[in-house]
């Protein structure tokens, strides 16, 4: 019998205790920037859905009409669901079709990306104004060093709320702790509206008693894998031996798992972070397939090409490395990815390399011919408009992304 127990005290003593940083997260983020618009619905269960089919609500006052879950026939997932939804439980990621069943009244929102970005850049500016040090970790949270701000946690962090709260109208919860992995879990503790500030020493009491999957890179399939091995809270990964966790999960895992368990994480707040790749896919509201549907799988897969290419625009960026992902009928999932062998960054260049992508994949079974989900991914990405100068470059290279010269894609469907 191997020994599991270490010496999970001594490395909680070690967890670096002189920096102050946050966590800031904003409260159903997408939901709440929908009540801005609508804030009748406060108060009530109200889910914002992804799918294009929702329609949006007739807020003419003679009609004044929401759509109910209950009515909603279709593929489509929840992005996320006000505290009263929750109660009823919808949470993000489940089937609008299924959450109908757990809360057929509850309002249905479509999604509008333009105004959550909106809300966003605004959220974090107001913070940028008061904390500059900030790490943008996606559209509704961020990473706060606060360590050389001379102002107590609690009048800072209340000045950022209210700061967050005059430019968006939206509250957010955060979390202030001696890194970013226990802000992270701090950041959830108290929501909606909470502050919550944690110590190194208060790591067994308050970290310890919490499911493993409250750690931040512990998914559900690694939790089922501790779970299995009697580890079920983060005091029990705490206290299991590093070598037991080296041994089953190997040495980078390992090391990583018993150190977060013990609230040592030694990572910065990174302040800008170039994207390691964008990528845009849709799901098809049934099933297209190759042959029948080729003419909607290419004007989709088109599409796909031209909002990445947008999307490198907006951020001058270009790839060399792009791919492919699918998901058949059965549910199956297959990527393909090939390097270019110049940056590219134009739709028509897109979609001739994610063409090859696609050429590479069997359609051969009955169920490899009904697609559900397509999806585009330009990866390796590079700045497509200033001179590289990595450190080791030696001469300046611009990095201009590839002439393209127009050329129709054969598609494989
Ligand atoms: N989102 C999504 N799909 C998911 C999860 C989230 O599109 N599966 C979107 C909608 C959320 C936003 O990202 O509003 C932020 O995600 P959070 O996990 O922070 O969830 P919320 O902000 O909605 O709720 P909370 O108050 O728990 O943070
Ligand atoms: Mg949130």
């Amino acid at each position: 019998m191997e020994s599991i127990i270490g010496n999970s005290t001594d490395a909680a003593a070690h967890a670096t205790p002189c920096r102050r940083i946050a966590h800031l997260d904003m409260d159903a983020f997408f939901a709440s920037v929908e009540l801005l618009s609508y804030p009748e619905l406060r108060g009530q269960p109200v889910v914002v859905g992804g799918a294009k089919t929702i329609p949006p609500p007739d807020v003419t006052p003679a009609a004044h009409a929401f759509a109910r879950l209950k009515n909603y026939n279709g593929r489509g997932v929840v992005t996320t669901s006000t505290y009263e939804a929750r109660a009823l439980g919808v949470f993000s990621g489940m089937g609008l079709m299924h959450s109908a069943r757990l809360a057929p009244d509850a309002i249905l929102l479509p999604a509008r990306f333009d105004a959550y970005r909106d809300a966003s850049s605004r959220f974090k500016a107001a913070v940028t104004s008061i904390a500059p040090v900030i790490e943008d970790r996606g559209i509704d949270e961020i990473y706060i060093d606060l360590t050389n701000i001379p102002e107590a946690t609690l009048p800072l962090v209340g000045r950022i709320k209210t700061a967050v709260f005059d430019a968006t109208g939206l509250t957010c919860s955060v979390g202030i702790a001696p890194n970013k992995l226990l802000a992270k879990i701090c950041s959830d503790m108290d929501k909606p509206n909470g502050i919550t500030v944690l110590a190194a020493a208060d790591i067994p009491a308050r970290i310890w008693p919490l499911a493993t999957s409250k750690i931040n890179g512990i998914g559900a399939k690694t939790a089922e894998r501790l779970q299995r091995l009697g580890i079920v809270s983060i005091g029990d990964l705490a206290h299991t031996s590093e070598d037991f966790l080296i041994r089953r999960f190997g040495p980078h895992t390992g090391l990583w798992l018993h150190n977060a368990a013990n609230g040592i994480d030694e990572r910065p707040v990174v302040t800008w972070r170039a994207p390691k790749s964008v990528s845009r896919e849709t799901t098809f509201e049934r099933d297209l397939h190759v042959r029948h549907d080729r003419a909607e799988l290419s004007r989709q897969f088109a599409a796909l090409c031209e909002r990445l290419a947008q999307d490198l625009a907006r951020k001058g960026y270009a790839s060399r490395s792009i791919g492919v992902k699918l998901r058949f009928a059965d549910f199956r999932l297959l990527t393909r990815e090939i390097t270019w062998p110049c940056p590219i960054a134009q739709a028509a260049d897109i979609r001739r390399a994610a063409g090859q992508c696609l050429k590479r994949i069997p359609f051969d079974t009955a169920a490899q011919q009904r697609i559900r989900l397509l999806g585009v991914r330009c990866g390796a990405l590079m700045d497509g408009n200033r001179p590289d100068n990595t450190p080791d470059a030696g001469t300046l290279t611009l990095q201009k992304p590839c002439m393209t010269t127009p050329r129709q894609v054969e598609l494989p469907f």
